[in-house]
C-alpha cells in the first residue's frame, strides 16, 4: 500500500508550532493535546510525530522506537488523566472515509470521565 502524506494537515501544522495546542504530554517520538471539540470530559489526541496518515500506515512503516515511544505515551497520558482505574476509558482511531477520519494525520483519541456508550448497539 503506497500512503501519501499532506503535510498541510491541521496536526502537522500543529507539530510545526504553526497552531497553537494545549499540550497534555510530549515524548520523543509522539505529541498529545487536547481535543478542540470534545465528546467527554476527557478527550485528548495522541499524535506521532512522523508523517503517518493513519493506523495502518504507522503499524507498516512506523520504526520500532516510534511504536514503542507511541504506545507508552498513550498510558503515560491515561495515568496523567487519571483514567486507568476501574472507571476507565475509551482509546480509539479514525481511518479513512467509513472511518470518518477528518484529519489525515494518524492519531488516537482517548475518552474518558463518563460512560460512553457502546459503540455498535
Ligand atoms: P478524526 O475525525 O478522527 O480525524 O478526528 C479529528 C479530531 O481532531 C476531532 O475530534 C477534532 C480535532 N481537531 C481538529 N482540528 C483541531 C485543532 O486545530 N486543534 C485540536 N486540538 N484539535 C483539533
Amino acid at each position: 500500500m503506497a500512503y501519501t502524506y499532506d503535510p498541510q494537515n491541521i496536526f502537522a501544522r500543529i507539530l510545526r508550532g504553526e497552531i497553537p495546542n494545549k499540550t497534555v504530554l510530549e515524548s520523543k517520538h509522539s505529541l498529545s493535546f487536547h481535543d478542540i471539540h470534545p465528546q467527554a470530559p476527557l478527550h485528548v489526541l495522541l499524535i506521532p510525530k512522523g508523517p503517518y496518515v493513519n493506523f495502518d500506515h504507522f503499524a507498516a512503516e512506523a520504526s520500532a522506537d516510534e511504536i514503542v515511544d507511541f504506545h507508552r505515551t498513550a498510558a503515560a497520558v491515561c495515568a496523567l488523566l487519571g483514567v486507568t482505574g476501574p472507571d476507565g476509558y475509551r482509546a480509539i482511531t479514525n481511518a479513512g472515509a467509513h472511518g470518518m477520519q477528518d484529519v489525515p494525520h494518524y492519531h488516537l483519541h482517548i475518552l474518558g470521565g463518563r460512560v460512553l456508550g457502546r459503540l455498535v448497539e
